[in-house]
Order: structure tokens, then sequence, then C-alpha cells
């Protein structure tokens, strides 16, 4: 028994050298990521994952007040995962707002306490990079202290395809217009073996990071995610976490890492069973071991279910998100954990885990004002 094992009271000896190098603050390697991935000592994964997330945030829970708006849900990619979507030229279920009904759909829910509006939506093959440009522009007209995390890096390469301009010229554009940041969707699992069963129409996973490194190259942060939950296999998540290592290694631009749980229901993988609380909670705490480089791991509220979301809390995550509102994408696919949380209660449901609940702006700075 080495004086790890025992500190964190570890049954697992394979976590033994894992605990060694968490203490000593060394980067894990693959098959160190694979053993805290695989080993069923997860309460002692757990442990170390949370000595982790305590150095870096003490027990300071991030939370913001924020809004979800998809402008359309047509899109051409048709990936087997989603149950958001509607194939184009499809009448059924489908929406794609004008840029004036865009603003007004927001301003149902914008009030001056939210501070970010998160824009993703379909791959809608009449979109093109100016309907982008006169959105951001009209939303910051009309609530100009909203930040936009829009685009996923998908829709980014998408964009730049069909706009025919270059991917540069796209991030410009919709800089000036009054982009903030991006989300982290698209990324699934990078393999590409994995990316064919699931979304085998869209970027791929080499082309979703070179996306992400012009994004960081043009002075904007991201977020990313993995899906996992799926057909993939825990090899595949240990790589997709590396490769984002080595991304943020080079650029530093990714703010957040959001594992999300796979939600089967109404999409072409309904055969498939939704992820169990063991995969969620070794699944968060594996990457916070293994993401040394990237500051915060959320625990997405909307997809694990508040309960487990709070219990990840402990396994390694330090945010959950925000208020949302209007959340479209997990509730297509049979998502049972709401479409919005008010305020109040998301700072309820980070004191009960004994968290210190901090209400941030889109790039983590705490917001100080009493916005109620
Ligand atoms: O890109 C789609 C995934 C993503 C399903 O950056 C599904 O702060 C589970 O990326 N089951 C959208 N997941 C969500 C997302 C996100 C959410 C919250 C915060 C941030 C952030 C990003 O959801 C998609 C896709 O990867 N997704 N369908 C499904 N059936």
């Amino acid at each position: 028994m080495t004086d790890a094992m025992t500190r964190f009271r570890l049954t697992d000896p394979a976590l033994a050298p894992v605990a060694e190098k968490v203490l000593a603050g060394e980067r894990l390697t693959r098959d160190e990521g694979l053993v805290a991935a695989t080993t069923g000592d997860l309460l002692g994964v757990g442990r170390l994952a949370h000595h982790r997330r305590s150095e870096l945030h003490g027990n300071r829970t991030y939370y913001n007040i924020n809004r979800h708006l998809n402008p359309t849900n047509v899109c051409v990619a048709s990936c087997k995962l989603c149950a958001f979507y509607v194939p184009w030229r499809c009448k059924d279920d489908g929406w794609t707002y004008t840029v004036d009904e865009a603003v007004e759909v927001a301003a149902r829910d914008v009030d001056e306490s939210v501070s970010e509006l998160h824009i993703v939506g379909g791959l809608h093959p009449k979109l093109k990079v100016d309907y982008y440009e006169d959105l951001f522009r009209a939303l910051k007209e009309r609530f100009p202290w909203v930040h936009l995390k829009a685009l996923t890096m998908v829709e980014l390469d998408f964009l730049a395809g069909l706009s025919r301009i270059s991917l540069d010229d796209v991030i410009r554009r919709l800089k000036a217009a009054g982009l903030g940041s991006c989300p982290g969707g698209g990324a699934e699992i990078f393999d590409e073996g994995v990316r064919k069963q699931i979304c085998d129409h869209k970027t791929d996973g080499t082309r979703w990071l070179d996306v992400a490194r012009a994004v960081h190259e043009h002075g904007l942060k991201s977020n990313c995610t993995m899906l996992y939950g799926h057909v993939e296999q825990v090899e595949h998540r240990v790589d997709h976490l590396i490769a984002l290592r080595e991304l943020q290694d080079e650029t530093g631009g990714f703010q957040c890492f959001i594992p999300l749980a796979f939600h089967p229901e109404n999409t072409e993988l309904d055969h498939l069973p939704p992820t169990g609380g063991r995969l969620d909670l070794q699944t968060i705490a594996t990457s916070r071991l293994m993401l040394d480089n990237i500051p915060h791991i959320k625990a997405y509220w909307i997809m694990l279910g508040e309960k487990t979301a709070q219990v990840a809390l402990h396994f390694g995550a330090n945010d959950l998100d925000g208020t949302i509102v209007d959340e479209r994408i997990t509730l297509a696919a049979g998502g049972q954990a709401g479409a919005g949380m008010a305020r109040r209660r998301l700072e309820a449901v980070i004191r009960e885990t004994g968290g210190e609940p901090v209400l941030r702006d889109t790039l983590y700075r705490p917001i100080e004002a009493d916005v109620a």
C-alpha cells in the first residue's frame, strides 16, 4: 500500500501510479487514462479527480445566466446521433427564423440578468455567412450587454464551404459582427470509425480540431465536448481527450470541457440504452485527470440530470452551465432534466453539494452584481 493509496483510500493497486502523478501534478499517459476510465474503484478515481478540482478551484462552482437560441433545426447532415434536426425540404416540425424572428424569439427570455446567448443550429443549405452576420449584429444592437457564444466548429466549417469563402474570412467577419466565443459541440468522438457510425456526413475529427485552432488563432476562446455512451469504446474516449489536450498545449484556447451523455430517444440509435451513473461519473473524473491544461470541466445538468450533476461536482467538475430556459437538443432526444432552471435553484443545487456558487460570464469572470 503506497502513501498515495492510503491517502485517497484506493482499493485498486493499478490506480497507485495515477495517484502519485496526481499528487506530483504530473501529466497522465494514455495507459493511465485507460486505468482511470476502467478501474472498478469508482470512488477512488472520483477522489483523485476531486483533489485536482479542489487544487484548481477550491469549492468554487461556476454557473451562468444564459439562454439558448436555435435559429434553425433544418440540417443537411442527418447525424444518427441527433433527434433535433429535420432534413432539408421536409415540411414537418422544422423552423428557420428570419433575423427579425430570431431576435424576437430571444427577446421573450432575455433581460438584463442574462449574460450569454448560446446559439447553435442545423446546417441549413440557404443560411450563408451574411445571415449570421446580420443576426449577430441585430442581437448585439438589441442586447448589447449579452455575449454571443455561437456556432460550433462544424457550423463554421459548413459556412465556409457554403459561402465559398475561407474559414479565416468566416471567423473574421463573424467576429466583427459580434461573435464573442464558440461553444464546444459537434466534436462527438474524433475516431473516424466511430464517426462513420454516428455522424458520417459532417466535419471529420481532424478538421474539427483545425477549425478550433483557427478560432483560437483569431483570439476567440471556445469550449470543447465529447459525446459518450453510444458505440464508442473506452480507447476512443481517452484518445479524444488526448487530442484535445494536445491542441490545448498549442493554443490555450479551450476554456471548458463538457462530456455529453448520449441520449438515444428519437434518434436512429434508439436501440442503445441511455448512459448510467457510473459511466457519467467515471467519464467526468477521467476528463478532469487527463485534461490537465483545460481549466474548467462542466457537468451539464440538462444532460446529466440535476442529481448526477451534483455528484459530478465531487468527481472533478466545477461548473454546471446555466439557467438556459429553452433547451431543445436534449429535450428532442428524451432528456428528462427539463429545459431551464431558475438562478436561485441552481445556487441551491450547488450549495447542497458544499460548493460555493460563483455567477460567471462566458469567459469565467465572476459577476459581482446582484442581478437576481
Ligand atoms: O453538438 C446531439 C450533442 C451537442 C445528442 O460549449 C447530443 O458551453 C446527447 O455542445 N444526445 C450540443 N448529445 C450541446 C453542446 C453544448 C451544450 C452545453 C454547453 C456547451 C458549451 C455546449 O449535443 C451537439 C452534439 O454533440 N448532441 N444530439 C443526443 N441525442
